[in-house]
């Protein structure tokens, strides 16, 4: 009985809190789990509880140091319990104890029937389970009709704090909140914390007051795009549309959300902005009204764009990215600088900022309305100088192509910041807070960085990192597709296009296209000015002004297929105005987020002879 029941590393489960568990990171759990399981077979969670220690340190992982490891494939599990990618999960935000459960038990839902009832588990009344709602008195849920004591979990859990919502109830409202990932796992855990059944009559009141869907506000999506994750949504078009089309169009702009879609009633909605001398408080009618309208074409790419390649170098974590997590939109709202303005910022209170702290704002926070079970909402920031600068052209935009912004995209206001990448362009925006301190947000600070392909989830540390702002110089090919099979005709010609952009600014000045993988080159044609605009049927856009080109180019090049050969190799890279250029390969910009993937594109086509 000395033998503690559930002694993985805090770690081990508390990954599952993390968003971006992959299914690696299940499979090693599962081997956890099953081995634990042997170790406490026919031990309650109750008996096992009262046979822990109160005070006993983390618990070490179960059957290490014991001399009751299973000698069944133990090195192998040894080797999965150590395996640095535990770890990290604790270093960033932990979702929730509830996802944890939440992740599995969908799932589970879906495809796997639960263990017939324990005939000897005693019946609970839900103002019993009730009663259960602290670590004090113990942590109880319930689940589909079981009652679980959890406290165990919960303790053990620094993630724990947010299961605590559940506590003393349903757990279902968590389940339905953390849809996103299916994975086929954490029933296996709960199972362990089982102590009885829910008294039929209150499992009925339960069902009928059961929150529903927290997606099911969420829009319509155009069948066209690929999904990568429907619950929360994101999704991306497909390339050859992208590359046809300057400005994309917001149905098949590629959409990146973190949580629900927020409902925002517009006539009630008030921008708040805090951290000047006059915090504000603006209608939509004020921001339309009061500030002038400003518009601008600028392209939105997440961190995450191509995240696929990297992938296939060695899996990291994240949304699997195709090509088109990138898009290009005319913008249209207040500028945040004049709104910083009317709050008081200027030189005075930049200056008083300075003298009083000693060091002056240097930040711009913006939070979004969308928010997890907990509260906890979606929130990056920017730096000030890039908010002020009147070549910043950072917008508070109630446009996107020209009507307001669609859901996905964050109506009834988000922040575009031209030129940074898509994480610090808050959609759904509630509040801009001029602050000393950057965003204490997860994505702000344990997300969207970059990191040395050295560095691993057992090693990296968030903090030793900057937040990605600026984007590196980018380009790919969006047609012909990869792994697409060309007939030669007459001519012997293939017609290559794709899109090329560069962050801060920067202006493409040249697209460099390669069809025999990367040995020989020309060239591409820039499709500027007349030909970009009038594929939309409206007016060129004007060339970029020096240090604000914001939106992408599309390129084409037409170009001789390599006699003879049967596979091709089609290759492109960019060069921004600062000579910036793309890296050759894959590999050596592997990071463990799979973020700022901008290596030479490249996709293999099969000729065949006419
Ligand atoms: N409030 C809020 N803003 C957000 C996000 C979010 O989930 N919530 N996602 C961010 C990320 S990571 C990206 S890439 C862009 C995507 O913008 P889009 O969906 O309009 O393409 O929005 C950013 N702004
Ligand atoms: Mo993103």
């Amino acid at each position: 009985m000395g033998m503690p029941s559930l002694s993985l590393p805090p770690s081990t489960l508390c990954l599952t809190l993390n968003l971006f568990i992959s299914r690696q990171d299940i499979d090693a759990m599962l081997l956890l789990l099953r081995r634990c399981r042997r170790l406490t077979a026919g031990l309650s969670p109750a008996q096992a509880q009262r046979a822990r220690p109160a005070a006993s340190p983390a618990p070490s992982w179960c059957g290490v140091g014991g001399g009751s490891r299973s000698s069944s494939g133990g090195g192998e599990d040894r080797q999965t319990a150590q395996d640095p990618r535990w770890r990290p999960a604790l270093a960033g935000l932990l979702v929730g104890t509830g996802a944890v459960l939440a992740y599995g038990l969908h799932h589970h839902k879906a495809e796997r029937p639960l263990a017939p009832m324990e005939p000897a588990l005693p019946v609970f009344s839900q103002a019993e389970v009730s009663k259960h709602g602290s670590l004090e008195a113990g942590v109880w849920v319930t689940f589909r009709g079981g009652v679980y004591d959890i406290t165990d979990f919960v303790a053990m859990h620094p993630g724990g704090d947010k299961i605590l919502l559940a506590a003393g109830g349903a757990l279902e409202p968590f389940w339905a909140l953390y849809a996103v990932h299916s994975q086929d796992h954490v029933l296996d855990i709960l199972s362990e914390y089982k102590v009885g059944e829910l008294d039929p009559e209150d499992q009925a009141r339960q069902r009928a007051v059961e929150p529903s869907d927290p997606y099911s506000g969420d829009p319509q999506r155009h069948p066209v795009l690929r999904v990568n994750s429907a619950k929360p949504f994101n999704g991306e078009p497909p390339p050859e549309l992208l590359g046809d089309s300057y400005i994309t169009p917001s149905a098949i702009f590629f959409k990146r959300n973190h949580l629900p879609v927020p409902r925002v009633d517009p006539a009630s909605y008030r921008l708040r902005v805090e951290g000047l001398p006059r915090p504000l408080s603006l209608s939509l009618a004020d921001l339309k009204s009061r500030f002038p309208k400003h518009t601008v074409t600028a392209t939105l790419q997440c961190a995450g764009n191509r995240r696929s390649e990297m992938n296939a170098v060695k899996q990291v974590k994240g949304l699997n990215w195709g090509i088109a997590a990138i898009s290009n939109a005319t913008w249209s709202g207040a500028l945040l600088r004049d709104v910083l303005r009317e709050g008081g910022w200027g030189p005075e209170a930049a200056a008083a900022a300075a003298a009083a702290a000693g060091r002056g704002a240097r930040h711009v926070q913006f939070e979004g309305l969308d928010a997890d079970a907990s509260g906890t909402t979606y929130g990056a920031s920017i730096p000030l100088n890039k908010a002020l600068s009147e070549e910043g052209d950072v917008l508070l935009a109630y446009q996107m192509n020209g009507e307001d912004l669609p859901a996905d995209h964050g109506y009834p206001l988000r922040v575009v910041v031209p030129g940074t990448v898509g994480a610090r362009n808050v959609k759904w925006l509630g509040k801009v807070i001029v602050s000393r301190e950057e965003s204490a947000s997860h994505w702000q600070q344990n997300d969207y960085k970059g990191f040395s392909p050295g560095t691993d989830w057992d090693t990296v540390d968030f903090k030793s990192a900057p937040a990605i702002q600026e984007l590196p110089v980018q380009s790919a090919i969006t047609q012909p597709a990869d792994g697409a099979v060309l007939e030669r005709d007459a001519d012997g010609e293939v017609t290559v296009r794709g899109y090329a952009w560069s962050g801060g600014g920067r202006e493409v000045v040249r697209v460099d296209v390669s069809l025999d993988g990367g040995k020989t080159w020309q060239v591409a044609r820039l499709r500027e000015g007349e030909e970009q605009g009038e594929e939309q049927g409206e007016a060129p856009p004007p060339p970029p002004l020096p240090g604000r080109a914001w939106a992408w180019k599309l390129w084409e090049v037409v170009a001789p297929l390599p006699p003879g050969e049967q596979q091709v190799e089609i290759v492109c890279k960019a060069v921004d105005n600062s000579y910036n250029m793309q890296p050759d390969s894959v590999a050596p910009i592997w990071n463990l987020r799979g973020v700022l993937s901008n290596a030479w594109h490249r996709v293999r086509v099969t000729v065949r002879e006419d």
